[in-house]
């Protein structure tokens, strides 16, 4: 019998969305062709969009998308945002505008069903993105949106991170303060046909050149960067540009992609695509082994021994660590 895997490779897009539903709901045979087909991944071009809801993210993607496939490359879009037009919550316009990219057997589009926990939501989309590497997409657009970590923990698996602005939201401050612009390798100030643009803009200005280039670019990555960074590549910076678009019509998309583009060129030369994978692949590991960990934890102490404990920590008898310690060592003191 030929696997799901196997059919999804062959690029069939009904095993494609049905193996999406299995690994959605993280299943026995989600799980096994996720490990058949992770050899196949490792390919495309990771593309997070993120911002406040009514920027114009949904839009973009689906600029984006009419551009790439322009050049004919398959393109894959995974909509994080719950109130995204790909997952009906749209009004009219945007439904209209996605019937561009309908019956484009070059495209697919998944909405991602919002989930109890972040940490669910990211480990999810993870798994979708690579589903789709795997299945031979060379642009994976990741939409999303929240309050802080959700979209940062999301972003991180993406090889280049889209932030977009709007004039007249009002949330320049906000999405600031939320560290949002820290994981920006691109700004967008869409609706750039509003009133206020500049303001957006210059405000947007400010607050990036308050941090030193270099602190901006490498706080993003934390301590990976200076050990796996060839040397010469330090002078070699990333200034996340400044775009301004109008979705609606199309204007600054070709200009747009164009910075993905090099942006991507800048990670193969500066050595960062492979610092990013690392990254990602490792914080993917760990969250794997946590939850295995936990599983079997939990499969070894019971309900009951754990509610003992508790209670001891309660009376506090025990401290949280000595409860760990006991737990683990099979029998509360
Ligand atoms: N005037 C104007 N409206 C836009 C532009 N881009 C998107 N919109 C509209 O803004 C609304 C929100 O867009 P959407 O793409 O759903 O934003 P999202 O919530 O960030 O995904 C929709 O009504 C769009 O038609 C733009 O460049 N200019
Ligand atoms: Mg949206």
């Amino acid at each position: 019998m030929i696997s799901l895997a196997e059919t999804v490779l062959r690029g069939d897009r009904l095993a494609l969305a049905r193996l999406l539903t299995q690994v959605e709901n993280d299943t026995a045979e989600g799980r096994a062709a996720l490990d058949a087909l992770f050899p196949h991944t490792g390919k495309a071009h990771l593309i997070g969009v993120t911002g406040a809801p009514g920027t114009g993210k949904s839009s973009l993607v689906n600029q984006l998308a009419l551009h790439f496939r322009k050049e004919g490359k398959r393109v894959a879009i995974a909509a994080v945002d719950p109130s995204s037009p790909f997952t009906g919550g749209a009004v009219l316009g945007d439904r209209v505008r996605m019937k561009d990219l309908s019956g484009d057997h070059g495209v697919f589009i998944r909405s991602m069903a919002s989930r109890g926990s972040i940490g669910g939501l990211a480990q999810a989309t993870a798994s979708i993105v690579q589903v789709f590497d795997a299945a031979g997409y060379e642009i994976i657009m990741i939409e999303t949106v929240g309050a802080g970590q959700s979209e940062v923990d999301i972003a991180k698996l993406a090889h280049t991170t889209l932030v977009v602005e709007a004039p007249g939201l009002g949330d320049d401050i906000q999405a600031i303060k939320a560290g949002i612009l820290e994981i920006a390798d691109i700004i967008v100030v869409n609706k750039a046909d509003r009133p206020g643009v500049e303001n957006t803009e210059k405000a947007l200005k400010s607050m990036l050149d308050l941090a030193h280039p270099t602190q901006r670019v490498f706080a993003h990555h934390g301590q990976y960067m200076s050990a796996v960074l060839p040397a010469e590549a330090e002078n070699n910076i990333w200034i996340p540009p400044l775009q301004r678009t109008i979705a609606t019509d199309g204007e600054g998309i070709d200009e747009l992609a164009q910075h993905i583009v090099e942006h991507g060129e800048y990670l193969h030369l500066s050595g960062d695509w492979a610092v990013r994978e690392r990254a990602r692949l490792e914080s993917e590991l760990e969250a794997t082994l946590q939850s295995v960990l936990m599983n079997q934890f939990r499969s070894r102490v019971s309900e009951d021994q754990f509610n003992k404990v508790m209670d001891q920590v309660f009376e506090r008898i025990l401290s949280p660590s000595e409860a760990v310690e006991a737990l683990l060592n099979g029998r509360p003191k």
